[in-house]
């Protein structure tokens, strides 16, 4: 068989995927009916907006942005637009987290000492040559909240914790437990070891049990991080968002304005860049904003092949299939910062399918499991933004420092990611590279 007759067999196989993955996207994006984020103006008090149209929003922001968010009728709404105290209204949308494609699959059973995984190892982490740790360092999970009992998860106390949903962060879905394990599982005898396993995080839990949450309940999120990051110990330094949802640049400003706030006070966040290949990260939110780091996903390892025509197997550092990409533009600041492993390989079985072999982390309830996506892309940046912000390189750790050094010293730049063979894929004219640990970064 050539080659091309390959790319159409593997395309064959894939395209099935993609669609599935497309489906989901759709449903991300979507209005809530009668739900709107009324952002108010800076100056502006939302008690007294709140009380003098006799509005009851759910979600009330006084941090991050001034306002609030709720079930609005259409009277209050058309008061509410003539207010000069408001800034912007738009509708609520929903949110995902942008997790796993295929089943997570099991790890070998066996002895339970502890596993450095794969990701960990490729951007340098490993415990055993690691110098920085993360020690001191507050990152924030924005997503289905944590496992508060994981012995492998150092999570701060649920006192230091905010919850969209009822009174608790604890984790019922398992992507954000999934995620936390990648940024700072312990090195100890046990299960794994993260990027960076002596930072703390903290959990808050804007998706609820299905992994689905909206732009207000992230902003909420937000913003309970805007007026706590500096009064807890430690320091809330890094926010990670792996989740996402189709949408524009300014199609809610006051979204937008909330990261803003973060991004002013020196708290950088890194965002999934999605799941979708043949959607663009600047039709992605929040990934398209200019002030987070967007991140793409690529392999750790080499995979198997038992296909014939292409024996080599899919090399080690090649884009994911469903990988969100664009390259970044230094103009805008929008596009796809950096790649990092989002999962441990991709296989392909006899008949050309393509079967993702997910990063092994943390599982809700306690052990381990494997999860595949730009959600676990996401965290290994997470973790090397924590070990900066510990060795307080290169002297400041403004974002636009972060990002220029994350750029300037990855691995492979120049390189990686290589092409994935199938489909769905297009190269977006930028080989970003490989997140690196500092430690390498005065190395290169
Ligand atoms: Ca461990
Ligand atoms: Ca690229």
């Amino acid at each position: 068989m050539k080659k091309n007759e390959l790319f159409a067999r593997l395309a064959f196989c894939i395209g099935i995927l993609a669609m599935a993955s497309l489906a989901a996207a759709q449903s991300a994006g979507g209005v809530v009916a009668g739900r709107y984020i009324v952002e108010l103006k800076s100056t502006a008090a939302p008690s007294k907006v709140i009380s003098a149209h006799a509005v009851a929003p759910d979600l009330v922001f006084t941090s991050a942005i001034k306002g609030f968010a709720g079930f609005i009728p259409p009277g209050q709404l058309r008061a509410l637009e003539k207010d000069s105290a408001v800034a912007s209204i738009v509708p609520d949308r929903v949110v995902m987290a942008i997790g796993t494609l295929g089943k997570p699959n099991k790890p070998a059973p066996g002895p339970q000492a502890q596993v450095v995984p794969a990701g960990v190892a490729r951007i340098g982490a490993n415990p055993a040559g690691s110098i920085l740790t993360g020690l001191g360092i507050g990152v924030a999970v924005v997503d289905t909240g944590l496992d508060f009992n994981h012995a492998d998860l150092p999570v701060a106390g649920a006192a230091y914790s905010f919850t969209a949903y009822g009174t608790s962060a604890q984790d019922d879905e398992g992507h954000g437990t999934h995620v936390g394990g990648i940024i700072a599982a312990r090195n100890n005898t046990i299960g794994v070891v993260g990027v960076a396993p002596d930072a703390t995080l903290y959990a808050v839990k804007v998706l609820d049990r299905n992994g689905s949450g909206t732009d207000s309940t992230i902003i909420a999120g937000l913003d309970w991080i805007h007026a706590n990051a500096a009064g807890v110990y430690p320091a809330i330094r890094v926010v990670n968002m792996s989740l996402g949802r189709q949408g524009s640049l300014n199609d809610d400003p006051a979204l937008r304005a909330a990261i803003k706030s973060l991004y002013d006070d020196d708290i950088t966040v890194v965002v999934a860049a999605g799941n979708d290949s043949l959607s663009e990260v600047s039709q992605q939110v929040p990934a398209t904003y200019p002030e987070v780091l967007a991140i793409a996903s690529a392999t750790a390892l080499t995979g198997a092949s038992k296909y014939r025509p292409y024996p080599a197997g899919i090399a080690a550092d090649t884009a994911s299939y469903f990988t969100t990409d664009g390259g970044f533009d230094t103009s805008t600041g929008i596009g796809v910062t950096i790649s990092a492993p989002g999962e441990d390989k991709e296989d392909i079985s006899r008949a050309g399918m393509i079967q993702s072999v997910g990063i092994l982390s943390t599982k809700l309830g306690g052990g381990t499991v494997r999860m595949s996506g730009t959600s676990m892309a996401a965290p290994h940046v997470s973790g090397v933004v924590a070990r900066a912000a510990e060795a307080e390189l290169p002297g400041s750790v403004g974002v636009e420092t972060i990002r220029s050094m994350i750029m300037d010293h990855a691995l492979n730049v120049g390189v990686a990611p290589y092409d994935s063979p199938t489909w769905g894929y297009t190269f977006d004219g930028q080989r970003e590279g490989i997140v690196a640990v500092p430690e390498l970064w005065g190395a290169q």
